[in-house]
């Protein structure tokens, strides 16, 4: 167990800096990266269900296999916009500058997605690994998870909440 963290976490910080130079050139284009991908429904062994509000995230910590494809049901039980977001603070940093756009230009109130106004600005927050929700609003993401132990959470980064505690983490259990 020792080894196996000592090793993971000698492994993670190789990988992070890969994943990181890759989200910036493949945000929101649907490919693989290196906390995990898009799943398939047929191979979803179990469903976890999100409750999402000010400022927090229920369960706020999960626990998956190496290689499991995990169904989330994310419900937004809040007053206000909030985003369910798998990666790692350094995906979250270069997202959370876009969303911050979004606020600025109007796309994203308090509690109401401007949709048009997106899809005008070339904007559509459609990527895989997420999904912005308006209060009452729920969705799903299927997620496989890599085959080995990596660094990977999930966060909502509409301006202020990360900040404000609004990010839960994801470990991995040692048997496969
Ligand atoms: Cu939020």
């Amino acid at each position: 167990m020792k080894l196996c963290d000592t090793l993971s976490a000698t492994l993670t910080a190789g990988i992070l800096a890969v994943s990181s130079s890759m989200a910036l050139a493949d945000a929101g284009h649907g490919n693989a990266a290196a906390f995990g991908r898009p799943g398939e429904d047929h191979h979803v062994s179990r469903t976890i269900e999100l409750r999402m509000g000010e400022m927090y995230f229920e369960p706020s910590r999960i626990e998956v296999k190496p290689g499991e494809t995990i169904r989330f049901v994310v419900i937004n039980e809040g007053q206000a916009v909030h985003e369910f977001n798998i990666g790692t603070p350094e995906t979250w940093d270069s997202h959370q500058a876009e969303m911050a756009r979004m606020v600025d230009e109007g796309m994203i109130d308090f509690d109401r997605i401007e949709h048009a106004r997106m899809r005008r600005m070339g904007m559509m927050h459609a990527d895989p690994n997420a999904v912005l929700l308006e209060p009452g609003e729920g969705a799903e993401i299927i997620w496989e998870f890599p085959g080995e132990a990596t660094q990977v959470g999930f966060a909502c980064n509409v301006p202020g909440h990360r900040e404000t505690g609004m990010a839960g983490q994801i470990s991995f259990r040692a048997e496969g």
